[in-house]
């Protein structure tokens, strides 16, 4: 018997790794076996450190740009999505690269081609100087898609042709803000062209939704996940709009602040997309130190979802 007093804890499900963050990762570890070390990673795999850390410690390089990679060493392009300038640029380097963005994120980059083929001008709501904004931008010259942020940036867009617009979203934004965004660009302009399913994926919307099931009954939201990450600092908000005042961001269980704690009696755990589910149980762990805990799983969602590595790495290695 302790004297830990009780809570329960409740965990979301789905939370942490989607599809894509897992796909990303087995990449760059099947590019290390395939090649050996070092292999070059053109940003941060996934946003958190302590998968690029375990991921350097096997020989994998993070480097922010091309330029840094020698030519004779295999690169990796992250979950994000680069600019098409950037695999333009490994090819005439003659470099091999593969590509580790999310089939989800690659689909949003063939839709804002497709559109522009056909003479479409792209608004695209996003966050300015996130990697994957850069890079599904990047997908088109500039100045042919338009970036919104907020509902008050669709009052201040200046188009060519209202009547020629499409929509298109970054993939890991809160789904009510961005019905609203969308909402007011439908007001303003009714002939834009919207996608059937917004492009928010369902690794996102699922997280957020299980967020919103517990939040009704919990004292506090601790969301595991990196300062850098969107879809985790998403789930932050989501909870502090579902009535869950003290939400946080932690990236590990170390940096859980007990004093703000004190006195909650239920809990509510979940983690970002590129989160990994050891840093969950060491969070579990934590509260099991210090308190009685019961654990209760909110499951909004089952994932079965899985994407193939690109075919490169299924091949043999190439003789020199
Ligand atoms: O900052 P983000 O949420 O975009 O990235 P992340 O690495 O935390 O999670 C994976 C999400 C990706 C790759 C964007 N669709
Ligand atoms: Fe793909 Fe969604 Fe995961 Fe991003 S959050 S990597 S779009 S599945």
């Amino acid at each position: 018997m302790t004297d830990n007093p009780a809570l329960t804890l409740y965990l979301a499900a789905p939370r942490g790794f989607c599809a894509g963050v897992d796909r990303a990762i087995k990449i760059v570890e099947m590019a290390l076996q395939k090649w050996g070390a070092p292999v070059y990673v053109r940003h941060e795999i996934v946003h958190n450190r302590f998968v690029v850390e375990g991921l350097r410690a096997k020989g994998a390089v993070f480097v922010e740009e091309l330029d840094e990679c020698p030519p004779d060493r295999p690169v990796v392009f992250s979950a994000h999505g680069v600019p098409k300038s950037v695999p333009a640029e490994a090819s005439r380097r003659e470099m091999i690269a593969v590509d580790a963005t999310c089939p989800l994120v690659t689909k949003v980059h063939n839709e804002a081609a497709r559109h522009a083929e056909a003479g479409t001008q792209l608004i695209y709501i996003g966050h300015e100087g996130h990697p994957e904004t850069i890079g599904t931008m990047g997908q088109l010259p500039p100045g042919e898609v338009l970036l919104v942020e907020t509902v008050e940036d669709v009052a201040r867009l200046d188009v060519r042709d209202p009547g020629r617009l499409a929509l298109i979203t970054q993939t890991t934004l809160s789904v009510d803000d961005t019905a609203e965004i969308a909402a007011a660009l439908k007001a303003r302009f009714p002939a834009i062209q919207v996608p059937a399913h917004d492009d928010i994926c369902y690794a996102t919307t699922n997280r957020q939704a299980a967020v919103k099931a517990m939040a009704p009954q919990i004292d506090a939201l601790l969301v595991i996940g990196a300062p850098n990450s969107s879809n985790s600092k998403r789930l932050v908000e989501v909870g502090r709009a579902a009535g869950c005042s003290y939400s946080m961001l932690v990236q590990r269980a170390a940096d859980i602040d007990w004093r703000a704690l004190q006195g909650i009696r239920a809990v509510g755990v979940t983690a970002g997309a590129s989160a990994p589910e050891v840093l969950v149980n060491e969070v579990i762990a934590a509260f099991r130190d210090r308190y009685a805990v019961t654990v209760e799983q909110v499951e909004t969602a089952v994932e079965a979802i899985e994407f193939k590595v690109p075919r490169i790495l299924r091949a043999p290695v190439e003789s020199a």
